[in-house]
């Protein structure tokens, strides 16, 4: 591990970010007002230096990312989010819903390099029975039993527990004996409910997203979490979101990642909403890494904020830039123009390029070590 730089080389010249530099070096918690002074300063490059040392002081020069692949096995969805350009209304054109089989076929298909993670997202289908969800995890699991499955969001169980007339935990304890590994952090989009009422207002509140993801932890299923900027929310918003995600952890521990998720508006019901900038994707990681003292990993999604500023990204507080992905589907509906997938030397070149060591890791940080098509944990 390298020693994090020293205090004295922290320079500003924003007089309000010196003591929240002084409780950062002390390893003391942020409060609310320290988030929203990060957000406000000019001085973004002081705001990145202290998330890197926080970052190096964890992770030293490591960065984590995985091999996987995106399924989203229907694109039909109840929900009318105005954020959203993925999903669409049944029988609408362009809708989708795989069958089991094809659910199957399309995980095998892609690269030779095996994947380690299925990351299983959808829409909320009307009529698709729970027993579908369950059929496809164990589908997976008995086809590729080595690959973790990292499947439905807080806002995809919740739904799934309603139209099966099932209590959260039991939705979770179904899934968890189906196979399902862990959850990723989709859904969590601002938790404030006057922005959830102009972006998603057909989604679970904050609240019942935060109350399933303890559920989900309290069974031993570890999660993600994520947040979407560069809307309708303003500062304040975001550091509330991001401390009670920090006052769930407090209680769980559960959380691995947390990821900034920025807006891509093309397609959407807010299109009118300019795309968001480098400073602010930049800002939105730093922020994060500096407020959340109690996860582990930052996430920068690379198909979110592409490959050369997720790259950046690993100097202001990320030690984490997803995987190779394949198939993305939801962002690319909403305008994205990264590359669907990239392949594992992609990502090791990004992250070797910045300075960075590659570590190949998987859903739960564990290290992989592979020959070309096959590839063992460490346990
Ligand atoms: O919750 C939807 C977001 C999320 C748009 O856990 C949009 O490892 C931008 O959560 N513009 C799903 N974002 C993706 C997600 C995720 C991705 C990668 C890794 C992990 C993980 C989780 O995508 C949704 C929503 O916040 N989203 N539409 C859009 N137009």
């Amino acid at each position: 591990m390298q020693e994090p730089r020293a205090r004295h080389s922290f320079q500003t010249d924003d007089k309000t970010l010196l003591p929240i530099a002084d409780k950062v070096m002390a390893g003391e918690r942020l409060s609310f007002d320290d988030g929203v002074a990060l957000y406000r300063t000019g001085d973004i490059l002081a705001v990145g230096w202290l998330a890197n040392w926080v970052r190096e002081k964890l992770h030293g020069n490591l960065t984590y990312f995985n091999v996987n692949r995106h399924i989203n096995p229907t694109n039909v969805c109840v929900a009318s989010c105005r954020l959203c350009a993925f999903g669409l209304k049944k029988g609408e054109a362009g809708t989708y819903t795989m069958a089991l089989e094809e659910a199957w076929q399309t995980a095998a298909s892609g690269y030779s390099e095996a994947v380690t993670e299925f990351h299983i997202v959808g829409g909320l289908h009307p009529d698709l029975p729970f027993e579908y969800f369950l059929d496809l995890v164990r589908g997976l699991k008995e086809r590729f039993p080595k690959v973790h499955i990292k499947a439905f969001t807080m806002v995809e169980v919740a739904f799934l527990a309603k139209r099966a007339k099932l209590s959260i935990e039991d939705t979770l304890k179904r899934m968890k004996e189906a196979g399902v590994d862990s959850m990723p952090g989709g859904g969590a989009e601002i938790f404030a409910d006057r922005v959830r009422h102009i972006i998603c207002d057909h989604k679970i509140d904050g609240g019942e997203w935060l109350e399933t993801a303890r559920k989900a932890h309290k069974l031993g299923l570890r999660s993600n979490a994520t947040t979407l900027y560069g809307h309708v929310e303003n500062d304040e918003d975001r550091v509330d979101h991001i401390l009670r995600l920090r006052a769930v952890q407090d209680d769980t521990g559960g959380f691995q990642t947390f990821i900034p998720l920025s807006f891509h508006p093309e397609n959407t019901a807010l299109e009118h909403i300019p795309k968001t900038t480098g400073m602010m994707d930049l800002r939105q990681i730093a922020v994060g890494r500096l407020l959340l003292d109690n996860f582990a990993h930052v996430k920068s999604y690379w198909q979110m904020v592409s490959p050369k500023l997720a790259q950046l990204s690993l100097r202001f507080g990320a030690d984490d830039i997803d995987g190779t992905v394949i198939e993305e589907k939801i962002y690319h509906e909403a305008g994205a123009t990264t590359p669907q997938g990239m392949r594992r030397a992609d990502l090791v070149r990004l992250i070797t390029e910045a300075g960075r060591e590659p570590f190949e890791r998987d859903t739960l940080y564990r290290a992989v070590t592979r020959s070309e098509d096959t590839f063992t944990v460490a346990v």
